[in-house]
Order: structure tokens, then sequence, then C-alpha cells
């Protein structure tokens, strides 16, 4: 089963959304497996962003994801990266189209409220930075066969 990474950012957070963002997850079906609040320190955020060290705007990024308290959440289920990546919206929020988290929540790239992971590589790779797996919670849900076609 696919798991995704979800950092409701500290833009969100300041702004009372970290209930709604985990909410319009929550609500595709995919299942929630961790979570916690946490403050993310500038070498945790140099890990996790990574590919991006050699950006112009790496610092800046850096500066504003170490700027306050963020919620850190797992996700899981079928095509768990992609469906979050849809419900996200594109990464800049004047692309982002409207019933998206981005496209209804956000109106500047570098304060756009959420990260998911883009792979399941990557969501592998940042998962493990975030979480110890005794985080990660298994357990059933009695309406599954409601969301999962199983058959
Ligand atoms: P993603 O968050 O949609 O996966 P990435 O390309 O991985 O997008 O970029 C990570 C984050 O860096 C974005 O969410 C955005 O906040 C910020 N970012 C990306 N490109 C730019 C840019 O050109 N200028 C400023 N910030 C950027």
């Amino acid at each position: 089963m696919e798991r995704t990474l979800v950092i409701v950012k500290p833009d969100a957070v300041q702004r009372g959304l970290i209930g709604e963002v985990i909410a319009r997850i929550e609500r595709t079906g995919l299942k929630l497996v961790a979570l916690k609040l946490s403050k993310i320190d500038r070498e945790t955020a140099h890990t996790h962003y990574q590919e991006h060290v050699n950006k112009p705007f790496f610092q800046g990024l850096v500066n504003f994801i170490t700027s306050g308290p963020v919620v850190l959440a797992v996700f899981e289920g079928p095509n768990a990266v992609s469906i979050v990546r849809k419900t996200m919206g594109a990464t800049n929020p004047v692309d982002s189209v409207p019933g998206s988290i981005r496209g209804d929540l956000a109106i500047s790239l570098g304060r756009n409220v959420i990260h998911g992971s883009d792979s399941p590589e990557s969501a592998e790779r940042e998962i493990s930075i975030f979480f110890s797996p005794d985080e990660i919670l298994s357990y059933e849900r009695a309406i599954d066969n409601w969301i999962l076609e199983r058959d």
C-alpha cells in the first residue's frame, strides 16, 4: 500500500487552516496513519529539500519552512501520492484550479500551504526523515469496504 508525506506548512498553521487542509485529504478516503505538530530545524529542512539546494529560492524556502510550527502527516492508500498531489493543486497558486487546496487557499508560490511528496520514492525518503517506524500506525477501518475496491 502506497504512503505519502504531507506537511501543513507554517503559513497554514498561522492562518488556522490545519483542520481544513487535513480534512480535505481525509475526505478523499486515504487513511491517516501518522500525525504530529512539530518545528522543522534548518538541517532537517536542508535534507528534506535537498533537490532544491542550488535553486535561487532555496534559502527563502528553508527560512519559511523553519519559521514556525508545521503539521506532519502520513496518508496511506492506493495511489496515495497522486491522490494527494491532485488534491493539493499545482505548485504555483496562480495555476492551481479552484477546488484544490492551493487553488482555494493560497495566492503566493512561497506561501502555498501544503507539501506533498512527488513520487513513491520521495515519499519513502521524506517519511523516514520525519517519522520513526513506530510512529506509523497500522489499523483497520470498518468503512474500508466502502472506500477500497478489493475484489
Ligand atoms: P511542490 O511543493 O509542489 O512539490 P517543488 O517544485 O518541490 O513544488 O518546490 C518546493 C516548494 O518550493 C514549493 O512548494 C514552493 O513553495 C517553493 N518554490 C518552488 N519554486 C519556487 C520559485 O520559483 N520561487 C519561490 N519558491 C518556489
